[in-house]
């Protein structure tokens, strides 16, 4: 059994995507993120940093915890040999696309909301900065997406990984800035495939 300690996050919507796409069995514990509960003594030896999602494999001796919802993606495909080829060309490249979410995509779409959202003063620069660099980086992805149907030959971690990000992501930008992302429709188009895959439904529903 596997303890998954997440929040209804894009973060934490990849390892519950995760845990349906290979059906582990899961118990889920709430970490309450807006009440400070990532920063208590016991969370932090589940994730030293403080952040979800992080996991206990109680399948292994002792209990194994993965923390950083990449290496919860790669650990799980891993584990159960599936949604990451064991090598070759759709391997590396579904690695690269998984590395390149966490930490380009997500951190841009992310502080870009922090700055809108949660800054206690307006910061023009800041504001402008985050946008433009995560509209980049979607532009990135949709040319990718373009001419094929998931990120690597087959569905993968990638596709989870990018998913959460891509769709709210683009979804929160359209709402503010209509006009800067009106072009990017084959992410459009990559996300309802992935959006109604069954595992990936199940597993944005079971956080709400
Ligand atoms: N690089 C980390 C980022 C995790 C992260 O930023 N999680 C957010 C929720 S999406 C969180 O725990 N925020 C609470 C905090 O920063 O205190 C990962 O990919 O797992």
């Amino acid at each position: 059994m596997i303890d998954l300690y997440t929040a209804n996050t894009p973060n934490g919507q990849k390892a519950s995507i995760m845990l349906e796409e290979v059906s582990l069995p899961y118990k889920i514990f709430n970490v309450n993120i807006s009440q400070g509960e990532q920063h208590t003594k016991a969370f932090k030896a589940i994730n030293p940093n403080g952040k979800i999602p992080a996991i206990v494999d109680h399948d292994v001796q002792e209990g194994l915890r993965v923390f950083e919802s990449g290496a919860i993606l790669v650990y799980l495909a891993e584990k159960t040999c599936k949604l990451l080829p064991a090598q070759g060309r759709n391997r590396a490249e579904a690695l690269a696309w998984t590395f390149w979410q966490v930490g380009g995509l997500g951190p841009m779409i992310g502080q870009w909301g922090h700055f809108v959202r949660a800054a206690p003063e307006p910061i023009p620069y800041a504001i402008k900065r985050y946008l433009d660099e995560s509209i980049r980086l979607l532009e990135v992805l949709n040319d990718h997406l373009a001419d094929r149907e998931f990120i690597t030959d087959d569905y993968s971690i990638a596709d989870i990984a990018n998913f959460t990000w891509a769709s709210g992501g683009l979804s929160f930008i359209r709402s503010a800035n209509p006009e800067r992302v009106g072009h990017l429709s084959a992410i459009e188009r990559w996300a309802k495939l992935v959006g109604d895959r069954p595992a990936v439904k199940k597993g944005l529903e079971i956080l709400r």
